[in-house]
């Protein structure tokens, strides 16, 4: 029996994966799926590192990453994006609608609303509230929050097993303005590859970036790594370089067979899986323990 479609998502995303399957059902695209799944918290306000009610930038400004990517190898993108609730959608337009993979900034911004998108105030009064507490002692240091971080990252495969992979965030609370993270960066936040798997990433995207985790995943799993195992080595190719104490990173994978796997820095990374009808929330195994 299939394992099909199947969806795997960070954090306790449970309300998304259930959003990606209704969509799922719909239009039998795992591409959907993803989109469908990253609105949830980018809509929520409770959500502090995605979209709407997001913590804004040291600033003031909520600014928002998002990337996309399809089982074709069509990905898109959009950075820096200001005053859009939905950036997985912005980004889902660059790809199918663009020539290009990435906007940002104001550039961004113009096309999301030459697209119909409508401009938005994404600073709810408990962000904005946070942000002025931070100011007093304007402490210039971003630093993970280690116990509550919800970027999301969503890998989902359809009913061949057809895979797309989606991340969304509002980036580091408190962060340079100006700042861009992992999240829009095709092959650091989302990997996606047909004949493989994918894979996804969150926590402190700096270290995402300088290590590319979810390209390296994909191409572990391609030289024959489980997910698992491809997860394990991407996070001790960060443990070996840096202050690895200081920060935490997660990472989820999934082949095309459907297993999948996580592993994180810290303790206290989780993920969510729908299968089969079943939605759970899985603790994921960490270097620290
Ligand atoms: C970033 N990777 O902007 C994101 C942050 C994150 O949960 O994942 N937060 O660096």
């Amino acid at each position: 029996e299939s394992v099909f479609p199947m969806i795997i998502s960070t954090w306790k995303n449970e309300k998304a994966n259930e959003a990606g399957l209704a969509s799922f059902k719909k239009s039998g695209r795992a591409l959907d799926a993803v989109e469908a799944a990253a609105r949830i918290p980018e809509a929520d306000p409770n959500d502090t590192s995605v979209g709407y009610g997001g913590f804004p930038d040291r600033d003031g400004h909520v600014t928002l990453d998002a990337c996309i990517m399809d089982e074709k190898g069509n990905a898109g993108s959009v950075t820096f994006l200001e005053g859009i609730m939905h950036p997985i959608s912005v980004a889902r337009a660059v790809m199918e609608k663009t020539p290009h993979v990435m906007l940002s900034g104001e550039g961004a911004f113009q096309f999301a609303i030459a697209q119909g998108f409508k401009k938005e105030n994404l600073l709810t009064e408990k962000a904005k509230k946070a942000w002025e507490e931070w100011k007093k002692e304007s402490k210039y240091e971003p630093k993970i929050n280690i116990e509550r971080h919800d970027t999301i990252g969503i890998l989902a495969l359809g009913t061949k097993g057809e895979i797309s992979g989606a991340c969304s965030t509002s980036g580091l609370a408190f962060k340079m303005h100006g700042r861009v993270g992992d999240s829009p960066v095709i092959g650091a936040a989302v990997f996606c590859d047909d004949e493989v798997g994918g894979a996804c990433a969150t926590g402190l995207g700096e270290f995402v970036l300088k290590t590319l985790g979810s390209f390296l995943i994909v191409e572990l799993m391609r030289n024959g790594k489980t997910p698992q195992q491809a997860c394990e080595e991407a996070i001790m190719r960060i443990v070996k370089r840096y202050k690895y104490k200081e920060f935490q990173i997660g990472y989820l994978a999934i082949n095309k067979k459907g297993e999948y796997g996580a592993y994180a820095i810290q303790k206290g990374f989780n993920y969510t899986i729908s299968q089969n009808g079943l939605t759970k929330v899985i603790e994921s195994d960490s270097y620290m323990k």
